[in-house]
């Protein structure tokens, strides 16, 4: 049972990206099983409408609910998770990763910024599981590089689709705390040594050292991640 993955947005072509890389892999592998839709297949008028000027005024357009009805109805079933990408939404997060991870089915619902019509997540919050999401404290200009982050982040955590699981605990979040440097061959580039306790032999050191620079990146670049 590969995990399933649906997509609904006006730009279906962001998403071609996903056929390379690991997780065009997984899905060649029968691990990851996605699809891509078109939101203007669920529209029904000549010039496939999707959003309308917004009630009570203002600068842009919102989506109009019908055709994300129709095309919620059809692909979310119980054990789905409606994902909505939102800069109003709970900050995406290794945690949330983890825990999307595990689940059997999730329903990328792609808006531009200026919204979806608020009772598509009304409604179906009250039927489904929904969560709105935000990559952090920035706007662009859809949901759909939001989904393609997060699709990723979540996709490497299923087992079967990193090759090598160890390299999954190691890294960055995953201990609460950023990576250590890394560094490969040659051994001095450009004036520049590797650190030598990395070429000593000593597990011991090279374990400590790599502890220290973890706390240290993370004192500078992220103190609010410290106790
Ligand atoms: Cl999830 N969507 C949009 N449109 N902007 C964002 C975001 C999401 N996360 C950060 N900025």
């Amino acid at each position: 049972e590969p995990m399933r993955i649906d997509i609904v947005t006006i730009f279906p072509a962001f998403f071609d990206v996903l056929d390379v890389s690991l997780i065009g892999k997984a899905r060649d592998r029968g691990i990851l099983d996605m699809h891509v839709h078109d939101l203007r297949d669920w529209t029904h008028d000549r010039h496939r409408t999707v959003d309308d000027t917004p009630y009570g005024g203002g600068a842009g357009m919102v989506m109009k609910p019908e055709p994300w009805g129709e095309a919620l109805d059809g692909l979310l079933t119980s054990e789905s998770v409606l994902l909505v990408p939102s800069p109003a939404g709970e900050t995406f997060s290794q945690r949330m990763a983890r825990e999307l991870a595990e689940e059997r089915h999730l329903v990328f619902a792609c808006g531009r910024y200026e919204g979806i019509d608020q009772r598509v997540v009304d409604h179906f919050s009250a039927r489904r599981r929904v969560r709105l999401v935000s990559l952090g404290d920035y706007v662009l200009n859809g949901g759909e590089v939001a989904a393609m982050a997060i699709v990723e982040a979540v996709s490497r955590l299923v087992p079967g689709v990193v090759g090598n699981p160890e390299s999954l605990v190691e890294e960055s979040h995953e201990d609460g705390l950023l990576e250590y440097p890394s560094y490969t061959k040659p051994p001095t580039w450009r004036d520049l040594e590797v650190p030598p306790v990395l070429l000593s032999g000593n597990h011991g050191a090279i374990a400590t050292w790599r502890q220290e620079q973890s706390l240290e990146r993370t004192r500078l670049h992220r103190p609010d991640l410290l106790p």
